[in-house]
């Protein structure tokens, strides 16, 4: 118990800080205008999506512009812009996911503003702001992975932010770098231990869309300065992201970006006064290595910049609202009507949810954990872990926890439609479930899966994703729920190993169920069993020995005969090449061997785009060897595992 509740304080202690945030952030801008399809805004806009990724990547400067279209509201303005660190390939990426993202996202809104986990960065709209050097629509983030900074050394630290910032501003402002980008690093030899906490090394970037000229970027970058104070500065962040249409300036405590740093500064102990500036002018040796670099793809840079963490410099006690997490007893007993039969939304591995109600009226959905079950208390508190550390649109989101009189409870925004195999599965309500809906179901599912594997600051494997682990807001938005399971990868890891299979037998990827063995890859593959699962409305039965799910869509596939899968429910108009386009996504992701099997990048590209051409799947191929001991998590709740040693969950080092 002990152990839990520091666990709990130090997740409680980040959470609080952390404001949500999202790998791509679009904002639908506030001008309110929205277009038709079919418009002549539409048709500009589809040209603008095709064109301008393939412009501003292949572009020296990784920056493009765009005007499509004559008249008003007719016209598409755009400009896309890649981080200067990028080479081509990945900037192409990345402009494409965040096209397709604000497609997603912001429906039919004219006016759009796009950056994508602090990548690459875009703007379409009706209106002519390209002509303009206004750093317009800016705005600071703030990722989830950024720790607070204990408050007795913050105003230090942001000291040294700010000098970094400038210097590198300056340096991108110079005009020494045609991209008009630069990098920094703040070494910090200083001790402040004395003070409650120490302050580990900053990196910043420093951006302007290469068309301004060294004054306009200048006073563009100091313009985003001067909002540091009010907007960034006060929330004690360790990094933050301040981005504009024209200039944008980002700092963390690890380095994000590739190459050495352009500026580097030494923060010596205060009293020497002695920070020395060495601006290093490493433009060709950068040059070099960005070219050495392009043949690495985007999931390559991701992974690489997602294995540097962020070093934790959080004091605990320096914090004021920890308990905030926490949740009564009281509330949710009130909340749930004494965790009334009638609240009960079902039972899921380890627990029964109750759907319930907060005093504010914010609907919840509580997971009670059944008692004395250690591994489930094992899987609760590695789902807290979890989820208090990542936040994305696609995940559900947790509200709190609770651990009085015995109890342990996790609480969560309420999914009004459920799962989403209480849908698919039944014709009658699946009826209503257009193709639409699914597309978007099968794209969101794609993008939290992505975030969880390539986009936060570690890479997590869920390892049991399946359709009753989907759960959908009232929109019908997919939010992954159930990290009882998951996974965190370290740096040095890109396979685990583990003697105790646990998941769910129709999911699960051979490699895993055969010798445990587990990577990103075991996600996709049942991603694309979920995805053969929503095209067709069957369920893949394996667990009673049926035909495979994806043996059947293999024998349709080649004989020319997938429209006799699809799910009645969808009736007769529903755009075939996009539902061919899944079912061949979903192949791809079941193929035997994992490195057959896309990233969920690629698969997001993939799903994102119609002119990519793919891959023909080889055929799936699933062979389970039955003598080897399964847990099938749908099965837990009927077979506890009060008894199972904490042993036999340990990890074994990868073979
Ligand atoms: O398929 P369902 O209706 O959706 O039944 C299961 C049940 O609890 C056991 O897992 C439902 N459930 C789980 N989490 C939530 C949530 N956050 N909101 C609504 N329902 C939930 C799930």
């Amino acid at each position: 118990m002990a152990t839990i509740l520091a666990a709990v304080l130090i997740l409680a202690v980040l959470h609080h800080h952390l404001p949500p945030a999202e790998a791509v952030t679009s904002i639908c801008s506030s001008n309110g205008r929205n277009y038709t399809e079919g418009s002549s805004y539409a048709v500009n806009l589809g040209r603008v999506i095709d064109s301008l990724p393939t412009k501003a990547s292949s572009s020296p400067s990784l920056f493009a512009t765009a005007t499509v279209g004559a008249g008003a509201n007719q016209t598409v303005y755009a400009i896309g812009l890649c981080r200067g660190d990028l080479v081509a390939y990945t900037c192409l990426v990345c402009l494409r996911s965040g096209l397709s993202d604000a497609k997603l996202d912001c429906p039919l809104a004219m006016d759009v503003s796009i950056d994508v986990a602090d990548t690459c960065h875009l703007r379409f709209s009706n209106l002519d702001f390209v002509a303009s050097t206004n750093n317009s629509v800016q705005q600071a983030f703030f990722s989830t992975y950024y720790p607070t900074v204990a408050s007795s050394v913050a105003g230090r630290f942001n000291a040294l932010v700010a000098q970094l910032l400038q210097a590198t501003a300056d340096y991108a402002a110079s005009g020494s770098s045609e991209r008009r980008f630069a990098t920094g690093e703040m070494v910090v030899d200083e001790d402040t231990s004395q003070l409650g906490g120490l302050i580990p090394n900053i990196f910043a970037t420093a951006q302007c869309t290469p068309d301004l000229t060294p004054a306009q970027c200048g006073a563009c970058l100091a313009g985003a300065m001067a909002e540091m104070p009010r907007q960034v500065f006060p929330r004690n962040s360790s990094g933050a992201s301040f981005v504009g249409e024209r200039c944008g300036l980002r700092f963390a405590t690890y380095s994000f970006y590739n190459g050495n740093a352009m500026v580097q500064l030494h923060a010596r102990p205060q009293g020497k006064k002695t920070a020395t500036t060495t601006v290093l002018i490493t433009v060709f040796a950068i040059l070099a290595e960005l070219l050495a670099l392009s043949l690495v793809g985007f999931w390559v840079w991701k992974k690489k910049s997602s294995q540097r963490k962020a070093p934790l410099f959080i004091n605990v006690e320096d914090v004021e609202n920890f308990e905030s997490i926490f949740i009564g007893l009281s509330i949710l007993r009130s909340a749930t009507n004494n965790f009334d039969e009638k609240n009960k939304l079902g039972e899921g591995g380890f627990g029964a949810v109750y759907k319930g109600a907060l005093p504010d009226g914010q609907e919840i959905a509580v997971k009670r954990l059944y008692q004395s079950t250690k591994q489930g208390l094992g899987q609760m508190k590695n789902e807290l872990a979890m989820m208090v550390k990542l936040q994305h649109k696609n995940l559900v989101r947790i509200i709190g926890v609770c651990l009085e009189d015995g109890e342990h409870m996790l609480v969560y925004e309420y999914m009004p439609n459920k799962s989403l195999d209480t849908i698919i599965f039944d014709p009658d309500r699946s009826v209503h479930l257009d193709w639409g809906s699914r597309f978007r179901i099968i794209n969101g599912i794609a993008r939290g899966l992505q975030y969880l594997h390539e986009h936060s600051q570690m890479t997590i494997v869920h390892r049991d994703l399946k359709a009753s682990n989907v759960l959908l807001d009232a929109d019908m938005k997919p939010k992954i729920s159930d990290f009882g399971l998951a996974k965190i990868f370290t740096d040095d890891q890109t396979r685990k190993a583990t003697s105790l299979i646990i998941g769910t037998l129709g999911y699960m990827s051979p490699e895993y169920a055969l010798r445990g063995h587990y990577t990103t890859k075991l996600d996709v593959f049942s991603f694309g069993i979920l995805v053969l699962e929503i095209v067709t409305g069957r369920r893949n039965n394996y667990a009673v020995n049926t035909e495979d799910l994806f043996s059947l869509v293999w024998k349709h596939w080649v004989e020319g005969t997938i429209a006799e899968l699809s799910d009645p429910g969808l009736g007769r108009h529903y755009p075939r090449g996009e539902v061919l386009k899944c079912i061949n996504i979903g192949l791809l992701c079941v193929q035997q061997n994992p490195t057959d099997r896309p990233s969920m990048s690629t698969v997001v590209v993939m799903l994102g785009s119609d002119t990519i051409s793919l891959e023909a799947p080889y055929r799936p191929a699933y062979v389970l060897n039955r003598s080897r001991s399964y847990i099938d998590t749908t099965e837990l709740v009927k077979e506890p595992l009060c008894s199972e040693p904490q042993s036999s969950i340990t990890e074994l080092e990868p073979r």
